[in-house]
């Protein structure tokens, strides 16, 4: 095969440009020959044992009851974090992981009352409050969860206990 036919070839292969995680070059013998294999590689986001995958990330649905700070520590336990949500489409993703019970999300209002910010650090954006929420019922409702419908309700802290669902990015696999 001449130079040219190859050229046309990779043309035909790769009409439009294309996104590589990586490329990896590899010197390969070629008709008694030294010649380069160029492969183009991308990852894609996986999740093992009992986490689920969406959009890059890894979910997983404790049903315990727990307080806000135990739902913490035991996504810290498995160096993840209570979730962070930031469009409707994760929302349902969410909501469909945890159907029948309440649970736990990374949202909180405990430094400064009324500004609700991620534990993950991550913008706040989106919100999906529940109808007449947040309401800070009582003068000390600071951690958030998500009810069955979806929506979110601010809760108090170091009383109520709901399940909890943990975020981590996903495990990169080369394809
Ligand atoms: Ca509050």
């Amino acid at each position: 095969m001449g130079n040219a036919d190859m050229n046309t070839e990779v043309c035909n292969t790769f009409p439009t440009p294309i996104e590589a995680r990586f490329i990896r070059i590899q010197p390969v013998g070629w008709n008694n020959h030294t010649s380069l294999r160029f492969e183009i590689l991308k990852c894609k986001g996986t999740c093992s044992g009992n986490w689920t995958y969406y959009d890059d990330a890894c979910y997983y649905v404790n049903t315990t009851l727990m307080l806000f700070d135990e739902a913490v520590s035991m996504c810290e336990s498995m160096g993840t974090i209570l979730t962070s949500i930031h469009t409707q489409a994760e929302n349902d993703f969410v909501q469909s992981m945890k159907i029948g019970i309440e649970a736990w999300i990374g949202l909180h209002d405990r430094t400064q009352e009324g500004v609700f910010e991620w534990l993950d650090e991550t913008q706040t954006s989106y919100f999906r409050w529940s109808t007449y929420q947040p309401n800070n019922a009582n003068g000390g409702q600071d951690c958030v969860n998500m009810l069955y419908t979806g929506g979110w309700a601010d809760q108090p802290c170091a009383t109520f206990e709901s399940g909890a669902i943990c975020k981590k990015i996903a495990d990169q696999t080369i394809y």
